[in-house]
C-alpha cells in the first residue's frame, strides 16, 4: 500500500547512494543499469506520495548529485511529474496517495476526518526545491511553498501543529501532536530547508524555532528516573510514551543548535544528548539490545515497551541517526560505542540467509522474524552506521543536508539564482 503493487525496486533505488558512499561501485553500476532498463512509472499503481518522494525522488536525486549520472535526474523528474496530480485538492494540500497512471488521489481511511498527514505533506520541501533548481521549472517549488504559506496562516492550538489537516476544508483534524509518527519529518524539514538554503530561508528557521519551543513546553518531560523523553499530545493530554521514530529528534536538536534563537546552542546540544541517552536506554533495557517500536514512562516503567504490539524492531535507523549527529557535534566516543552495540545486535539477531529481517519481540531471547528487510535499512541504518565510523570529511554537514530517508542533497546557493542550474 505504500509503494504500489508493481515492481518499483524500492530497495535498489533507496540503497544506491549508500553503495556509492561505501565505494561499492560495481553494485552501484548494477543498480544504475536496473533503473535505466526497468524503472517505469507509467504503471497502474497507487502509491504513497510521501514514501515515493523520500525514498525514490530523494534516492534518485542523491545518486545524481553523487555520481553525476543523468539517468537519475531524468527518472526523478519523470516520477515527480506523476506525483503532481496529488496536489489537485481544494486547498493544494496533497492527498496521501496517488495512482501513478490515473492521477487520482485519496487519503488513508484511518486518518482523522479525511485528513492528510502533517509528516507526509510536510516532507516534500527539500526534494521539490531541488527539482525546481535542477529543471528550472518552478512548479515543484510553488507546490511546497504554497503548503508552507497555508500552514503559516493557521492557528495552532498551544502553538502545536496537529498531525491531521483536511485537504478539502483546510481545517485541522484531531488535535494530536507528535514528534514521532505522523509529525516527525515535518519539523525536520523546516530546519533542513533553512540549512539547505545556506541559512537564507529564515522563514523556515522561524517556523522551526516556534514549533520546537511549543514542543519543549508541552511535550518534553523528565521521567522520575531522570530520563528526558518526548511524549505525544492527544487532545490536551500528554501521553507519556515515546516512539522509536521520535528518537531522530536528538539528532535534529543537535543539528539545529547552531543558529538557534537567543543563542541557546548549548541547551539544544544538551537536549540532543539527553534524547540520545534515553533512546540508548530503550535499547539497553531489552534482551536483544535492540529498541522497541514504542516505550513508556508511566507507572514505574521507564523506556520499556509494555504492549506486545510495541515490542518489535523493524531495522529502523532513528537511534543510530541520532548517535551519528551527536558524534559529529561532540566526538564523544560513547556514541561510537553505542553504535557498535547496535551493529553487533543487528548482526546477531537480524541477519538471515537472504539479508536482514525485523524481529517481533526485542524482549524475547528467541524472537520470531517478520521476514521483511525494509528498504530504509540500506538507505539509512547502514549508511548512518558507516558514517558514524568514518571521518567527518565524508559528506561534511556544511555542504550536505540529509533528507529524512538519509539521502544527502547538497546545500544550494539560492541567494543569487532563479532556481535553475546545477551545483554539481
Ligand atoms: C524512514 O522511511 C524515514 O526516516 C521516515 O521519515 C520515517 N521513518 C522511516 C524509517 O524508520
Amino acid at each position: 500500500s505504500l509503494l504500489g503493487n508493481s515492481q518499483m525496486g524500492a530497495t535498489i533505488v533507496d540503497a544506491l547512494d549508500t553503495l556509492y558512499i561505501m565505494g561499492l561501485h560495481d553494485e552501484f553500476r548494477e543498480g544504475q543499469e536496473w533503473i535505466d532498463k526497468n524503472l517505469d512509472f507509467s504503471v497502474n499503481s497507487e502509491v504513497s506520495v510521501f514514501e515515493v518522494n523520500i525514498r525514490f525522488i530523494g534516492g534518485l536525486l542523491a545518486a545524481y548529485y553523487l555520481s553525476g549520472q543523468e539517468v537519475f535526474k531524468i527518472k526523478a523528474v519523470q516520477l515527480a511529474g506523476k506525483l503532481l496530480p496529488a496536489f489537485n485538492t481544494p486547498t493544494g494540500i496533497p492527498w496521501a496517495m496517488v495512482n501513478l497512471k490515473s492521477g487520482v488521489g485519496r487519503n488513508w481511511g484511518w486518518a482523522s476526518a479525511g485528513s492528510s498527514i502533517l509528516a507526509e505533506f510536510g516532507t516534500l520541501h527539500m526534494e521539490f526545491v531541488h527539482l525546481s533548481y535542477l529543471t528550472g521549472d518552478p512548479v515543484y517549488y510553488n507546490k511546497v511553498m504554497h503548503i508552507r504559506k497555508l500552514l503559516q496562516k493557521m492557528d495552532r492550538p498551544n502553538g502545536l501543529y496537529p498531525n491531521y489537516l483536511n485537504p478539502r476544508t483546510g481545517r485541522w483534524g484531531q488535535h494530536h501532536t507528535s514528534v514521532g509518527g505522523l509529525g516527525d519529518s515535518f519539523y525536520e524539514y523546516l530546519l533542513k530547508a533553512w540549512l539547505m538554503s545556506e541559512k537564507t530561508d529564515t522563514e523556515a528557521r522561524k517556523m522551526y524555532d516556534d514549533a520546537i519551543e511549543a514542543i519543549e513546553k508541552h511535550l518534553i518531560r523528565k521521567s522520575n528516573g531522570g530520563l528526558t523523553f518526548i511524549g505525544e499530545w492527544k487532545n490536551g493530554h500528554l501521553e507519556r510514551k515515546m516512539g522509536h521514530l521520535t528518537c531522530f529528534a536528538g539528532g535534529m536538536f543537535a543539528l539545529g543548535a547552531d543558529g538557534s534563537r537567543d543563542d541557546k546552542a548549548g541547551h539544544y546540544l544538551q537536549l540532543g544528548a539527553e534524547i540520545a541517552h534515553t533512546c540508548h536506554e530503550s535499547y539497553d533495557r531489552t534482551t536483544l539490545k535492540l529498541g522497541p517500536e514504542a516505550f513508556k514512562f508511566d507507572g514505574g516503567v521507564e523506556a520499556v515497551a509494555i504492549r506486545q504490539n510495541e515490542k518489535y524492531y523493524i531495522l529502523r535507523p532513528e537511534v543510530i541517526e541520532t548517535y551519528w549527529y551527536m558524534w559529529r557535534f561532540t566526538h564523544d566516543p560513547k556514541y561510537r560505542q553505542w553504535g557498535w552495540e547496535a551493529t553487533q545486535a543487528i548482526d546477531k539477531y537480524c541477519r538471515v540467509s537472504g539479508g536482514f529481517s525485523g524481529v517481533k519481540d526485542v524482549y524475547s531471547s528467541s524472537p520470531a522474524y517478520d521476514d521483511v528487510q525494509q528498504s530504509f535499512f540500506l538507505a539509512e541504518t547502514l549508511k548512518y552506521l558507516y558514517l558514524l565510523f568514518s571521518n567527518d570529511d565524508l559528506l561534511p554537514l556544511d555542504n550536505w543536508v540529509f533528507n529524512t530517508e538519509a539521502h544527502p542533497l547538497p546545500v544550494l546557493h539560492l541567494a543569487n539564482t532563479t532556481l535553475s542550474g546545477n551545483p554539481a
